[in-house]
């Protein structure tokens, strides 16, 4: 009997020190395992102690030293200052580098463990790391002459054990960010909010069914947009990270978009309410967590803002990488948003061709960056938008000078992809052979079809009169042979 009793109170204890472990989150379990890393306190990974000295320093700042340079640490094409069509190439590029990859990547996939072991790293998430990762993030963008940077609020600092926590993290890291910023002169790009990583929000965060993580995410965003506003940020974006389904067998569709949108126009006024005037961006993605991303494409997003009233809110802020998993060319989204008045920013990368997930790769393709940049021509540029590298090394480049040549080669890619679109432009060739495609809509009844409405009787009348209309030339082959000639 007595046997039975303990035996009973043992698996209540049991029972309890296991609820209490399912209780925690895995980011909580990660700060609680990480939690006797404080500096100078030794720890599983080493001793903390404040870095002392640069971070990178073997390396100084990055120089243009033209095409004929075969130094791996130097730009061959981008001319910061240099002018193209009226502006330097560092207004019409406005790189920027990406917090969660440069920073957080750790090399680790699906099968393997992270192979990337950076000098300033400890193996902690500590508070202590976060602020010291920050001033290699400061080091790193005055090394390569890159002006601003965007960040996700959980990849500069520590989820806490509660959203207070979380939030007082955030303001710890925040307020060295922009220390550092007034030193440097760097600013933020854009920020946004992590709503994917955390357990809470496996089934979606503004389309979660569970009203609890949609008030969660909500906190977590507006949050989000006031540090974002605290570091003079231009823009906020919004990657609906696991806002999709799985199978709609258990998903209520319409109940799902409908508060997202709701969850948008709240993100719209909180703006308003905090006086911040960046711009608000979403960021398009077919697929990757989740089967269905609500933001599948360029084109879809816009058609959920415009059903929703929110078009004017929000501008688009296109990824190549998601381009091409949503079966379009990077250059598709970007005309599609740009001949909408959408087009914001660009995540800057691209992805592998016989791979069928994000690869966030630097993109290399000199035609691909050509065709993006004439878009971005067309466009005026991209201000308040810029380019944001949202690209990362491979798991097997470990070097910390990787880092450096990895963006140098997305840097250098684009201003190539500047200086041939400008000559493309320039030569007119091109623009001369669309425009001879259309001519015929120059005649009368031609501008009366595109400026006035013309009936279908009067159009049949025309096409008594007009005949079979003779077949003109494409000139596909001919416009590839132009585009090809300026690379
Ligand atoms: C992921 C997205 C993400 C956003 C920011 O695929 O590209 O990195 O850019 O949340
Ligand atoms: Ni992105
Ligand atoms: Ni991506």
């Amino acid at each position: 009997m007595l046997a039975t009793m303990k035996t009973a109170r043992l698996l209540f204890f049991f029972f309890c020190f296991c609820l209490f472990h399912v209780a925690l989150s895995e980011d909580e379990i990660i700060a609680d395992r990480t939690c006797r890393a404080e500096p100078g306190v030794e720890s599983d990974f080493g001793i903390h102690k404040e870095w002392e000295g640069e971070f990178f320093p073997g390396i100084s700042k990055i120089k243009y030293e033209g095409p004929l340079s075969k130094n791996p640490l130097a730009f061959k094409w981008y001319n910061a200052e240099e002018e193209i069509l009226g502006k330097k190439m560092k207004d019409w590029l406005r790189f920027s580098v990406a917090f969660w990859h440069t920073f957080r990547g750790s090399g680790a996939d699906p099968f393997g463990a992270p192979t990337k072991n950076w000098p300033w790293e400890d193996g902690t998430n500590s508070l202590a790391m976060a602020l010291r990762r920050m001033k290699a993030n400061f080091e790193f963008l005055t090394k390569l002459g890159v002006e601003m940077w965007c960040f996700h609020d959980r990849d500069i600092a520590p989820d806490g054990k509660t959203l207070m926590e979380s939030n007082a993290n955030l303001d710890a890291v925040v307020a060295l960010a922009k220390q550092l910023q007034e030193e440097t002169g760097i600013h933020t790009l854009w920020g946004t909010a992590q709503l994917f990583m955390h357990p809470r929000y496996m089934h979606g965060a503004a389309t979660s069914p569970d009203a609890r993580v949609y008030a969660y995410a909500a906190a977590q965003v507006k949050k989000a947009m006031e540090v974002t506003h605290e570091l003079g940020g231009e823009n906020f974006v919004f990657w609906g990270g696991r806002e999709g389904y799985q199978t709609l067998l258990n998903t209520d569709l319409k109940k799902e978009l409908d508060h997202m949108a709701k969850f948008l126009q709240a993100a719209v006024n909180w703006k308003k309410t905090i006086g911040f005037n960046g711009t608000l961006l979403i960021e398009p993605k077919p697929q990757e967590p989740t089967k269905h991303q609500y933001d599948w494409d360029a084109a879809t997003t816009m058609g959920f803002l415009q059903r929703y009233g929110l078009a004017g809110e929000f501008k688009l802020n296109i990824e190549c990488n998601h381009a091409t998993l949503s079966g379009h060319s990077c250059h598709h989204e970007l005309e599609m948003s740009r001949i909408y008045g959408m087009l914001g920013n660009i995540d800057a990368n691209t992805g592998d061709a016989q791979t069928g997930w994000d690869t966030d790769q630097f993109l290399t393709d000199i035609g691909e960056a050509t065709l993006v940049m004439l878009t971005v021509i067309k466009n005026g540029g991209l201000a308040p938008g810029g380019f944001n590298f949202d690209a990362k090394l491979r798991r097997e480049s470990v070097d910390v000078e990787d880092l450096f040549i990895g963006h140098i080669s997305g840097m250098d890619t684009l201003a190539r992809g500047l200086r041939n679109a400008a000559k493309l432009l320039q030569d007119g060739k091109l623009s001369e052979l669309v425009a001879k495609r259309y001519e015929t809509f120059n005649s009368k009844l031609g501008a009366l079809i595109e400026e006035e409405e013309v009936s279908f009787e009067e159009l049949e009348k025309k096409a008594h009169e007009w005949g079979e209309p003779p077949l003109s030339s494409g000139k596909q082959e001919l416009a590839e042979m132009i585009f090809q000639s300026y690379l």
